[in-house]
């Protein structure tokens, strides 16, 4: 039983744990599982609480924005002696073998191990020991379904629809017109087999299902939509223009309510506007867009997992990650309907909060970064998303730095980069670093970390004057070193 052509050696890995977790069951243990808050993450928890509950076995779940020192400390005062982790761990294997020495855990995670000998009371199941790319090809929720496959393939094979929204929530879907790839491909070709999942090619667009077509317009940030993206009287002039109807009688159309033949005609449309206004081909043709439809799904709103994702991230984002997790094992009544007052008040805020941005004064500016304050309403989890759209619909013209406070003493740092400054040297990961070393800040307390385009880390509320100071020459010494 391999429907997903596993290399032995994973495959093995993933029958010990679940002969582990058996035995463990067996002894009345108490399970600790942990996972990430993420919507990867949740979609973990989701799936192994559901099959932990079908073995009738006693476990506690907590979802953290990281595993951090602290939390483990907590763990190690608990006293238990069975542990799951999970979309985390891999990381933190060192301090977890440290700290809890003597006791059983298993990891099921998907980010770069570290090279060391690994402990032998932890069972580390990570694609990448078995050369998967675990940034592409699976996330930490396909590790997880993997895992519970392992444990009972008949009853969990119901669980497989989550592997994929997690894989989505992480972005996984970088391939030709937003499709998945290596394993995440495998598990949604088999999901479809099961009659779990139908895989069709559509409109790139969020809120496919949800909200109403000139909304769905509006709000599109990937691919930036020239003249359209944020200008919600624009699009319905430009549906009109294309006679695309908004409504049917009362009711508002929404982007799968379209005809085969409106929505080539709005591709077409789209991808004439994006390549008149300086985009690129590839842009054109990630329009369209594969999308993961959940066959046995009743809700409409949770159908297309790329939504369900979304949910989940708003659950996380807004600190209610239990609801979200409630979602993933079958609630569809009271956490579900809170989860969507989450969704929409998420929503809500992050598009209040651009629009204040707009307003001058609002964004403060050095040579080459622009950088915004999120106050006392915004909470510090979405500030990376703020940045994200703010620099993708053009909002700022420079790096972009967004300050939350964290708490008394700390802001959350979220930087940006314009694509054009990245082309021109900048790198905002290596950046951060440089500063926070500058600024002979210690580097595990305010750790710094990130991409080329994406990056952030913390500094002490004191330090706010002059991390702007010493970023902004940094910025500039990659942007002459370039030249
Ligand atoms: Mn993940």
């Amino acid at each position: 039983m391999n429907p997903f052509a596993l290399d032995h050696k994973f495959y093995d890995i993933l029958q010990q744990a679940a002969s582990k977790v058996k035995s463990w069951i067996e002894a009345d243990e108490i399970i600790r599982l942990s996972s990430h808050i993420d919507a990867d993450g949740l979609s973990a928890a989701g799936i192994i609480c559901s099959a932990l509950s079908r073995l009738k076995a006693s476990f506690h779940l907590r979802i953290l924005r990281q595993l951090d020192p602290e939390f483990i400390e907590e763990l190690v005062k608990e006293d238990r002696n069975c542990y799951i982790f999970s979309d985390f761990g891999s990381g933190q294997i060192k301090h977890l073998a440290k700290s809890l020495p003597s006791k059983d855990i298993i990891i099921l995670d998907h980010h770069e191990p570290l090279n060391i000998s690994k402990p032998s009371n932890i069972l580390e199941i990570n694609p990448i020991l078995f050369g998967i790319d675990g940034s592409n090809e699976v996330s930490g929720s396909g590790v997880s379904f993997l895992f519970a496959y392992a444990l009972d393939p008949k009853k969990n094979i119901d669980l497989l629809p989550l592997a994929l929204v997690g894989a989505l929530g992480d972005t996984q879907d970088k391939e030709k017109q937003h499709s998945l790839t290596g394993l995440n491909a495998k598990i949604a070709e088999f999901g479809v087999q099961q009659n779990l999942l139908k895989i069709e090619k559509d409109l790139y667009f969020q809120y496919r299902e949800m909200k109403p077509i000139h909304h769905a317009l509006m709000e599109t940030t990937d691919p930036f939509l020239p003249g359209l993206t944020g200008n919600e009287e624009a699009c319905v002039r430009f549906l009109s223009s294309i006679n695309i109807p908004l409504q049917a009688g009362e009711k508002w159309r929404t982007i799968s309510d379209l005809s085969t033949e409106e929505k080539k005609r709005l591709t077409t449309q789209l991808s004439q506007l994006i390549l008149s206004h300086g985009g690129t081909s590839k842009q054109a043709s990630n329009l369209v867009s594969t999308t993961y439809i959940l066959t046995t799904e009743t809700d409409p709103y949770l159908k297309d997992a790329r939504e369900f994702a979304e949910l989940l991230n708003a659950c996380g984002r807004t600190r209610h990650p239990g609801i979200g997790v409630a979602v993933c094992m079958g609630d569809r009544d009271i956490h579900y309907r809170r989860a969507q007052d989450l969704l929409t008040d998420y929503q809500k805020k992050i598009n209040s909060f651009l629009e204040t941005l707009k307003h001058p004064g609002s964004i403060h500016e050095t040579d080459y970064l622009q950088y915004f304050f999120g106050g006392d309403e915004l909470e510090e989890t979405m500030i990376g998303t703020i940045a994200t759209i703010a620099v993708k619909t053009k909002l700022t013209k420079k790096v972009l730095i967004g300050f939350a406070k964290s708490n008394n003493q700390c802001y959350k740092i979220s930087a940006r980069a314009p694509q054009q400054f990245v082309d021109k040297g900048v790198h905002l990961g290596l950046a951060l670093r440089q500063t926070i070393a500058q600024l002979k800040l210690d580097p595990s307390k305010f750790l710094a970390g990130g991409h080329d385009a994406a990056a952030g880390t913390r500094i002490p509320i004191t330090y706010e004057k002059s991390f702007i100071e010493t970023l902004n020459k940094v910025l500039h010494q990659q942007i002459i070193k370039k030249d």
